[in-house]
């Protein structure tokens, strides 16, 4: 007898958690708001078929970013979460990845003031344990890009179809596929960029601002969701206000082609972009940031999804800010 084929669509209840940096208490705060306790060493819901989704960003800048990596991987292994990679995490691999070059073998990411600057915390607080470190390094190769389970779609900055059926079905990422990644040019390079840093913009001669950093930058991170119809730097820009009002000069048509727009209705929720805010709010009734600078003195967010096709403000905990 044929089994006939069927889709099995458990309800679901998903935690979608921002970026944590290494503010672990922030973490287990969250945890403990939302319900979950401690079980055989790993936080679970008690609720059957209620899991938590991080959306990447473990690592750097925090003060326990061990504290912080320890939880989120006995959470995956024990069934009680799912991860995508952050570009932390991507960054973190590529810096700790040579490749043999004609002349001599290279990082895959430059070990520059400014890539030392962002990796720092993380090396200070593995100093003394590089083997758990590499341990974790293998453990970052196996996260995924994305996941889209049970009519929710994950990914740390940007969904983008081509960016997705590039990197689908990769498997554990093999030195060959982030040396092709970390060359300009590559589908492989174009849909990480996508994927783990969202689409920027170059600004206009002579318009910049300061990052969070106080870096000055001439490109912004944009809202890739929207339609792209035409609109202005400032209006684009992506956390709201990234660009002054005084550079209110309109986008042209040649860069508001690379905003790819999300046509889905499925909802998809990301991490990313250092949102300050009261409280967090969603972006559209099927776009979801959740990264509320916690590393920035701000706090930690997640939208409960329970199975809702319009997203909905009501679903937000928080933990409170700074500390
Ligand atoms: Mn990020």
């Amino acid at each position: 007898m044929s089994v006939p084929s069927s889709r099995i669509f458990m309800p679901m209840v998903l935690d979608v958690i921002g970026d944590i940096h290494g503010h672990t208490h922030h973490l287990e705060d969250l945890l403990r708001l939302l319900g979950y306790e401690k079980r055989h060493g790993a936080y679970r819901s008690p609720e059957t078929g209620r899991l938590a989704v991080f959306v990447g960003d473990f690592i750097d800048r925090g003060p326990d970013i061990r504290g912080t990596l320890e939880i989120v991987r006995r959470m995956v292994d024990a069934g009680a979460a799912y991860a995508v990679i952050g570009n932390h995490e991507y960054n973190a691999l590529c810096f700790h990845t040579r490749r043999e070059t004609a002349n001599g073998p290279r990082w895959l990411r430059s070990r520059s003031d400014t890539h030392l600057f962002q990796h720092l915390d993380t090396l200070y607080q593995f100093r003394n344990d590089r083997a758990l470190f590499r341990e974790y390094l293998d453990w970052f190769r196996t996260l995924p890009f994305f996941i889209e389970i049970s009519g929710v779609r994950v990914v740390h900055a940007a969904w983008d179809d081509d960016a997705v059926r590039v990197v689908s079905g990769i498997g554990a990422m093999s030195d060959e596929f982030l040396e092709h990644s970390v060359t300009p040019g590559s589908r492989q390079f174009r849909a990480v960029e996508t994927l783990l840093k969202g689409v920027e913009l170059h600004l206009p001669e002579g318009v910049t601002f300061l990052d969070k950093d106080g870096h000055s930058r001439s490109a912004t991170r944009v809202a890739w969701w929207p339609p792209p119809t035409p609109t202005t730097y400032h209006e684009v820009s992506f956390p709201p206000g990234t660009v002054a009002s005084s550079a209110d000069i309109p986008v042209p048509d040649s860069a508001l082609a690379r905003i790819p727009g999300y046509s889905g209705d499925v909802p998809v929720f990301m991490g990313h972009y250092w949102l300050h805010a009261e409280r967090p709010t969603v972006q559209s009734h099927v776009v979801c940031v959740t990264d509320y600078s916690v590393a920035a003195g701000g706090f930690l967010a997640a939208y409960t999804w329970r199975g809702e096709s319009r997203l909905t403000d009501s679903h937000w905990t928080w933990t409170p800010s700074g500390g």
